[in-house]
C-alpha cells in the first residue's frame, strides 16, 4: 500500500516555503526554467514532425487536411490528447520526477497522473474561454491539478494562458456560453466581482502549476506568426476517490494503472462533456 505522503525526493526538486506560500496565496505558481533547452527541442521536434506530416493518430489527433480544414487553424491543427498514450517522450514528461516532486510538494501528497496534452496554438487559432479545470475531471475530494509546460513562447500576443489568482478558494462554478468567435469551448466562468485574469508570461521551459479550481483561459494567438506549442499535464491526489470516467486508465508516477471510482458525467451543472475529450475517446 502507498500512504498519501509523497516520497519528497523522486526528483530532487525541493519547492522553498515561499514558492508554497505564494501557490496557497494565489492558486498558481511558475517554475522557471523547469525543462533545459534540449528538454524543450525534444518534446518541439516530435510534435512539429507530427503536425507537419499530419498523419491522424484515431481518438489522440485528427487534423481536417481538406481545403476546408486549412481555412480554420484549430482544424488542422487540433490539440492532440492523450499523448502519453501512444509516445513516450510525452510519457516520460508526464510522469517527470520534477512534475512529481512540484505537484506532490503544492497537493502535500502523492499524485496520480491522469491526462496529457499538446496545443499547437498557431498563429490565427482561438483561445479556451475562462474554465475550471475540476468542472470537467470531477476529482473528488480534493481537486486536480495542472502543470502547463512552454515550449514556445507563451504572451498575451500569441494566446498565453490567463489565471485568476485567489480563484482555487471558489467552488466549481455553472458555466454560462461562451463567445464562440474567439473560443473554440463552449463554456465560459467569469471570475467574481473584483478578480482579474493577469497573464502567466512564459519561456520556453517554463512550467506554470496551477489548481483545479482555478480560472483560467486564453484569448486567441492574435500574433502573425508566433506558434504557441504546449505540453499540458494533469495529477490528482492520492486521497481523491473519484474522477470522471474519460480519464481511465489513471497511472502512478511508477507508470502503474491505480482504481478510482468513476464519476458517471452528472454534477450540480447538469451533465457536460469534457472540455478535454471527444465522446468515446479515452
Ligand atoms: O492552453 C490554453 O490555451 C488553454 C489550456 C487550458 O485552459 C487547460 O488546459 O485547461
Amino acid at each position: 500500500m502507498v500512504a498519501t505522503t509523497p516520497n519528497p525526493t523522486k526528483g530532487g526538486y525541493t519547492l522553498t516555503p515561499e514558492q508554497i506560500a505564494s501557490y496557497d496565496r494565489d492558486g498558481f505558481l511558475i517554475v522557471r526554467g523547469l525543462f533545459n533547452p534540449d528538454e524543450v527541442k525534444e518534446i518541439r521536434g516530435r510534435y512539429e514532425q507530427l503536425g507537419r506530416e499530419g498523419k491522424p493518430i484515431p481518438g489522440h489527433w485528427e487534423p481536417d487536411l481538406s481545403p476546408e480544414g486549412s481555412k480554420d487553424p484549430l482544424k488542422r491543427y487540433p490539440r492532440v490528447l492523450m499523448t502519453h498514450r501512444f509516445d513516450p517522450v510525452a510519457m516520460k514528461y508526464f510522469l517527470d520526477p520534477r512534475n512529481h516532486d512540484i505537484v506532490a510538494g503544492l497537493l502535500r501528497e502523492e499524485p496520480i497522473g491522469t491526462q496529457s496534452m499538446v496545443y499547437f496554438k498557431p498563429p490565427g487559432a482561438k483561445g479556451q474561454a475562462l474554465h475550471q479545470d475540476n468542472f470537467y475531471l470531477h476529482v473528488k475530494p480534493g481537486s486536480c491539478m495542472a502543470s502547463w509546460l512552454a515550449i514556445d513562447p507563451s504572451t498575451p500576443e500569441n494566446g498565453g494562458l490567463f489565471v485568476v489568482p485567489g480563484t482555487h478558494k471558489l467552488d466549481v462554478a455553472c458555466p454560462e456560453l461562451a463567445d464562440e468567435n474567439v473560443s473554440f469551448t463552449t463554456h465560459l466562468v467569469r471570475p467574481p466581482a473584483g478578480a482579474k485574469p493577469i497573464p502567466a508570461t512564459l519561456a520556453p521551459g517554463d512550467t506554470l502549476f496551477f489548481h483545479g479550481s482555478v480560472i483560467h483561459g486564453s484569448e486567441p494567438n492574435r500574433s502573425k506568426d508566433q506558434w504557441r506549442l504546449s505540453f499540458i499535464c494533469h495529477y490528482m491526489p492520492w486521497s481523491a476517490q473519484q474522477i470522471s470516467q474519460w480519464f481511465f486508465p489513471l497511472l502512478t508516477f511508477d507508470g502503474k494503472t491505480i482504481e478510482r471510482h468513476a464519476h458517471d458525467g452528472g454534477g450540480p451543472c447538469g451533465t457536460e462533456k469534457s472540455a478535454f475529450f471527444v465522446e468515446g475517446v479515452h
